[in-house]
């Protein structure tokens, strides 16, 4: 083969990487569709209580994909979520990322819930970025399109995160590089 031909197959391949990157980076969260369930929870995961009077639960009937979403039953105002077991994950101070879920909200109240990333660095929280879906008893994408970790920034915590009095459904979560 000719070596032009081979520089041209190889900046083909070199675009063809770069567009399937573009197009479905890795996914950071494990478990995403909630699908492996182990103890009736979604493996990786943990529903998390702050303040108010709300409750975690696996939701088997009012899924978007799969067999299997995560609930909130928000019973008073206040804060809690669902997020990964560890809470937190390592980022690239230099790279920018991008999140979404697919939400199911039974609540009218602005800021009902949010899908929520939170930065942190040596000294704790610096910042939040969040996103959140207007819509109403019915399913729908929520997302966060390429931010930048704010400045001293070394691990971030995704969360969704629910404020208001409602009922939460949330799957498929996403969270990727996005350049
Ligand atoms: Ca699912």
């Amino acid at each position: 083969m000719k070596m032009r031909n081979k520089k041209l197959i190889l900046l083909f391949c070199l675009c063809l990487s770069n567009i399937c990157f573009a197009i479905n980076a890795e996914n950071l969260l494990p478990n995403s569709g909630f699908e492996k369930i182990k103890n009736r929870m979604p493996e990786g995961w943990k529903f998390e209580f702050g303040t108010g009077f709300s409750f975690g639960e696996l939701e088997r009937e009012n899924v978007f994909a799969g067999q299997n979403a995560v609930k909130i039953a928000c019973k008073e105002e206040g804060s809690s979520d669902w997020r990964v077991l560890e809470t937190f994950l390592d980022i690239d101070p230099e790279k920018s990322y991008k999140a979404s879920v697919q939400v199911y909200s039974t609540s009218k109240i602005e800021g009902s819930h949010y899908l929520e990333l939170q930065w942190f660095g040596k000294d704790g929280y610096i910042s939040r970025d969040r996103a959140v879906s207007k819509v109403v008893n019915k399913w729908d994408k929520v997302e966060i399109k390429g931010v930048k970790p704010p400045i001293g920034a070394t691990h971030v915590a995704v969360l969704l995160r629910v404020y208001e009095p409602g009922d939460y459904y949330f799957d498929d979560i996403y969270f990727a590089v996005a350049k």
